[in-house]
């Protein structure tokens, strides 16, 4: 399939998340679940014995496995591509490793003007193992339509100029803050990067993309918008003539939520700390939502998970377009039948 192929009235088209995406009457409500590939999944756990997590995105056999676990087990109505925000950085050549029980590390971190040399673009022959996958995953999912996704300008910045992992961003905003040159010539590099990662997975056939921007809710709105959203914006701009659905997700972004759909989004992500009503007041008329409800509620009793499930949907009755999701991602300790239940729940209370 091709981009001009997944504009057209086909049942992948039709399906209730790209409808709900598009803010089209839905059979019922779709759901998905951020990182529901790769965590909670004996199966998943299984097929990656003693592969490292890089080296399992670029083995498209294994990347298609993986996306498709979750989908064959719970029902859920799109898969997300399996891979990781740094898989580009990657494949330009930045030296970096996810470390089991870490994330993301990187060997030499961008921190001065001569660093940015090390961020070249990013082409299609740099990760042909995407659009092969993309190629065997569009075949063997069937209507169910795939998410590609990448990680947007300011939360790469955050592993690239940090290292890795960090709670405070103290090198990252002390760049932004300090250098604004030189932050502004680093998130455009990322931008540029990034769009072309997107590119390559919707040209392969991927139906919507969700821009990771997990880690920007650090950030206060002016600061968000003079030295994040311009590039978030070049990003989305970048794509939006394939008329795929474009997500924008974020974690602790209750003050950002306007700014963020603003950036180009087509459906703005909302973690649990907003209700779904306060966030579609804050959002504004013209886009969908998708969330919220908080993971760690799937440590509860399954009486509990519903009751906060229907609290979500009746929070989501006036949106133009709800796609049901976590907060965040999945806990990587959670029990996948709780997953498996609540699907089966949203789907139940809101058939039509
Ligand atoms: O959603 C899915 O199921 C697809 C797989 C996926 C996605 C969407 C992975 C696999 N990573 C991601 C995105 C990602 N990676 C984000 C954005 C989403 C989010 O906010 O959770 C971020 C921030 C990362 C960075 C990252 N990669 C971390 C977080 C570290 C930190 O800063 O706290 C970690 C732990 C990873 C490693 C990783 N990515 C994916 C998996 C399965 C793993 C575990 C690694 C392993 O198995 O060894």
């Amino acid at each position: 399939m091709t981009a001009n192929d997944s504009m057209q009235p086909t049942a992948t088209y039709d399906s209730a998340f790209l409808r709900a995406c598009r803010r089209e009457p839905v059979p019922h409500t779709p759901v998905w679940f951020m990182r529901q590939a790769g965590r909670s999944l004996p199966e998943y756990r299984k097929v990656r014995e003693g592969i490292p997590m890089l080296e399992s995105c670029m083995r498209p056999e294994l990347v298609t496995e993986i996306t498709l676990q979750p989908v064959r087990r719970h029902n859920v109505d799109a898969a997300i591509y399996f891979s990781d925000i740094v898989v580009p950085l990657k494949a330009i050549g930045i030296g970096l490793d996810i470390k089991p029980g870490v994330g993301p590390v990187v060997d030499q971190p961008i921190r001065t003007r001569a660093d940015l040399a090390r961020l070249r673009d990013l082409t299609p022959e740099d990760v042909p193992y995407v659009t092969e996958a993309i190629g065997l995953l569009t075949r063997e999912l069937g209507p169910t339509p795939l998410i590609g996704f990448a990680g947007a300008p300011f939360t790469l910045a955050s592993y690239l100029v940090e290292g890795g992992p960090s709670r405070t961003f103290e090198n990252a905003k002390a760049m932004m803050y300090g250098d604004p040159e030189l932050w502004a010539d680093l998130l455009d590099r990322l931008a540029d990067i990034t769009a072309a990662f997107l590119k390559v997975q919707i040209e392969a056939g991927a139906s919507a993309v969700q821009l990771f921007d997990s880690w920007v809710g650090a950030l206060a709105p002016a600061d968000y918008r003079r030295s994040v959203m311009p590039f978030s914006s070049k990003v989305f701009d970048a794509v939006a003539g394939y008329g795929v659905p474009r997500i924008h997700f974020g974690v602790g972004t209750g003050e950002l939520l306007k700014l963020m759909g603003e950036a180009g989004a087509d459906v703005v992500g909302v973690d649990w700390r907003v209700p779904l009503d306060k966030a579609h007041r804050r959002v504004g008329p013209g886009k969908a939502l998708q969330g919220n409800l908080d993971p760690t509620v799937l440590f509860t009793d399954k009486d509990t998970v519903e009751v906060r499930a229907r609290e979500v949907l009746d929070a989501a009755a006036g949106l133009e377009g709800h796609v049901f999701n976590l907060g965040h991602g999945v806990p990587p300790n959670t029990d996948p039948d709780a997953l498996t239940r609540l699907v089966e729940y949203v789907h139940a209370q809101t058939a039509r």
